[in-house]
């Protein structure tokens, strides 16, 4: 078997995020209905700005501009997280990022398997934001025991789908068939499931400890939680669900609305509740549980570690007034006014990641010595902001909050585990930041290049 047969791992991540969409928006109406508004205030944005139009085509980003951006689970086990990890590299997807969601009072923390390179992210962008259960903080012995015992039973991944990891792994690659029959077993792993594996009492002593465990713990898989498809402005989507009712995430996380958008905003409608039948012996009885909503996310430029720095300092300024959700909003943009809002200055300080190629205006010939930034000064250089691709810890906690109402907010003690993390996983997770400065590194380092004949 030659690699020339295998399905390259962008078009099996893309089949697979487009079965997913049609599977969530079969299982959850709503999330259809948000689809629905994303597109048409999307093309409304388009329609007003033709620049972006254009930029968007350029870029090859009309085509998907609708598709989900990203999508998440939560798993149990070390076991299952790894298994994840497995199966998401058949897609391209590799852990990135380590968010510790415990010191937000979240059981959990997490990773997100994504593409890492622009080509695969710009052919499909999709991504997984995937949370391990910290079972050692269920305080309760008697019911950690539980819980432990619960997942060692599931098997969360179809044998077939098994099947198609081993093979991928032994081969390197899928052929047309099987990278089809993969696709199709491995959604069954996200796929929601009406009955939970427990009785009722134990569905709500899990429940009362926490939300998220009794979600985590109850059911047969990590059914997929929400997907989030991008929106060009998110606000206006914001606006459109509350005037349609739908019952929307009061405010939208991470920064505020700006004239150079930075990092990651995102909102949610929140979640459902629906019907669940619990086993009781030979018997079921009706029950209820709330998991699955719909997000949105609008994306922007991604931070050097002292834009980061600037950007949770202010955040944290703001974080007393969260309570306020009226208020917030107006607080969070009088708070940012600290953070530069055009792409020069933004540069200049060191705040954003930019990839840079040669100006127009060089033509043919050689680039004049100097620094990047004397040299985009000068105009012989073209600054391209790179745009953030990964997660916000704050934020997470917002919209997993946001999804789990009336949870109580208590702070969980307990250390941030990386290392405990990436032992579960059995590999690492690619640290951000180092992505962003390879790229823009890498623009650099091709600049040195003689120009190849013909180019240009
Ligand atoms: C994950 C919540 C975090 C995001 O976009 O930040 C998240 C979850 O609810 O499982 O998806
Ligand atoms: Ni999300």
């Amino acid at each position: 078997m030659t690699a020339s047969h295998f399905v390259p791992a962008d078009d099996i991540r893309l089949a697979f995020s487009d079965a997913m969409s049609r599977m969530y928006r079969q299982e959850v109406p709503l999330y259809g209905d948000l689809l629905d508004i994303v597109s048409t205030t999307n093309e409304q944005v388009l329609a007003a700005d033709p620049a972006l139009r254009a930029a968007l085509s350029a870029n090859g980003e009309l085509d998907r501009l609708n598709a989900e951006r990203h999508g998440a689970i939560r798993v149990g086990t070390a076991a299952e997280l790894a298994l994840m990890r497995r199966l998401f590299a058949v897609m391209g997807m590799v852990p990135v990022g380590y968010y510790d969601l415990a010191a937000a009072g979240l059981p959990v923390h997490s990773t997100a398997f994504r593409p890492i390179d622009n080509a695969a992210l710009s052919r499909c962008a999709f991504r997984i934001f995937c949370s391990l259960l910290r079972i050692d903080l269920i305080a309760d012995p008697a019911l950690r025991d539980r819980a432990g015992e619960i997942l060692a039973r599931r098997r969360i991944v179809t044998d077939g789908a098994l099947m198609m990891i081993e093979r991928f792994e032994a081969d390197g690659g899928l052929t047309a068939e099987d990278a089809e029959a993969f696709v199709l077993e491995a959604l069954e792993t996200f796929r929601w499931h009406g009955e939970a594996l427990v009785d009722h009492a134990t569905y709500r002593a899990f429940h009362d400890t926490h939300r998220l465990i009794a979600d985590i713990v109850c059911f047969r898989g990590p059914h997929i939680n929400h997907l989030t498809p991008r929106a060009l402005d998110i606000d206006a989507v914001q606006a459109e669900m509350v005037a349609r009712g739908i019952r929307a995430k009061p405010l939208i996380e991470g920064p505020p609305r700006r004239d150079v958008p930075i990092l990651l905003r995102q909102t949610s409608f929140q979640a459902l509740e629906e019907p669940i039948l619990f086993r009781e012996g030979d018997d079921a009885v009706q029950g209820a549980h709330t998991a699955r909503f719909g997000e949105i996310e609008q994306r922007g430029i991604a931070l050097t570690p002292a834009g980061r720095a600037l950007y949770d300092e202010i955040l944290a300024d703001v974080e007393a007034a969260r309570a306020d959700a009226g208020d917030y909003q107006a607080r969070l943009a009088a708070a940012f006014a600290r953070f530069p809002d055009d792409l020069e200055t933004i540069r200049r300080h060191g705040l954003a990641y930019f990839t840079y190629a040669r100006s127009p205006a060089l033509g043919e010939g050689p680039l004049p010595a100097g620094s990047p930034e004397a040299l985009v000064e000068a105009g012989h250089l073209v600054a391209t902001p790179i745009t953030y691709e990964d997660f916000l810890p704050i934020s997470a906690a917002g919209i997993f909050r946001s999804n789990l109402s009336g949870a109580a907010e208590s702070e969980l003690a307990a250390q941030s585990s990386q290392a405990g993390f990436e032992a579960a996983l059995g590999a690492s997770c690619l640290d951000p930041f180092g992505l962003y400065l390879d790229q823009e590194q890498d623009s650099l380092d091709a600049l040195e290049k003689p120009i190849p004949e013909g180019a240009g």
